[in-house]
């Protein structure tokens, strides 16, 4: 009997890493989840296994290069390795915006990713059927007023995919770029707006459904599983209410 195939999502502790882990396993995936929040991703693998799937959790940072070698250690061949930990941090202007702020999230988006996908490539190639999923986002192709440093990250991302797909065609390794537009997370704009509820609030007010994680998580699970031989290159998502970065419908 084939050995069930591994599947590692990062930033699995929430929103669409949650949604992914849960979509991968009951799409027949052993899913690793790592996160910072072990308590989180613990009771996430639980809930996976209770409901008859496979799943682990190993407590991770991905912008700690050490730790992340010495996760990658676990694994001989790997399937697939989705890279969505990140997020936004702040919407200032480029004027005001804070250069700590834009660091972290080169850290947490780029290096992150980076650092990941370094680390288990071996064992992706070793499969001899190989997945690398990174999430990038909307903000990742073109730009908006306030979208400062996040923008800036998620270019970077795209732009690490956009690369690595060139440098390793010819091995048994996809790479697959999402892009979501507005997708409505328990922690996405909450978090970039440092805990204030009423901006992270005003980011979707009036829209008529954004995506939820499970949208994506949905796309993600649907990537991936198409034959090895087709690489959906990236893949760009929106809510029908939003048409680009900047055009969105809004009811009164
Ligand atoms: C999330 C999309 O519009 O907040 O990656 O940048 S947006």
């Amino acid at each position: 009997m084939a050995a069930t195939p591994i599947a590692v999502v990062t930033g699995a502790s929430s929103g669409i890493g949650a949604a992914t882990a849960r979509q991968l396993a009951a799409a027949g995936y052993r899913v690793v989840l790592t996160a910072r929040r072990k308590d989180r991703i613990e009771a996430l693998a639980a809930e996976i296994n209770e409901a008859g799937h496979q799943a682990t959790a190993y407590a991770l940072d991905v912008t700690d290069r050490t730790a992340v070698d010495e996760f990658a250690t676990a694994f001989r061949s790997l399937a697939v390795l989705v890279n969505n930990a990140g997020g936004a941090l702040g919407a200032d202007p480029v004027a005001t915006g804070d250069p700590a702020d834009w660091r972290q999230m080169y850290e947490t988006n780029v290096i992150g990713t980076l650092n990941v996908t370094q680390a288990l490539l071996p064992a992706l190639t070793e499969s001899g059927d190989g997945t690398i999923v990174i999430l990038s986002s909307t903000a990742g192709l073109s730009t908006y007023e306030g979208g400062g440093g996040y923008v800036a990250a998620k270019h970077g991302e795209h732009v690490l995919a956009e690369t690595l797909r060139l440098e390793i065609v010819g091995t048994p390794v996809r790479v697959i770029e999402v892009a979501p537009g507005m997708v409505r997370t328990e922690e996405f704009a909450t978090t970039r707006f440092r805990g204030d509820t009423e901006k992270a609030a005003k980011v979707y007010a009036g829209v008529d459904a954004p995506l939820t994680a499970d949208d994506v998580a949905d796309t993600i699970t649907w990537a991936v599983t198409r034959p090895s031989h087709v690489n959906i290159d990236l893949l760009v998502v929106r809510p029908r209410a939003q048409a680009s970065n900047t055009k969105v419908h809004r009811t009164a």
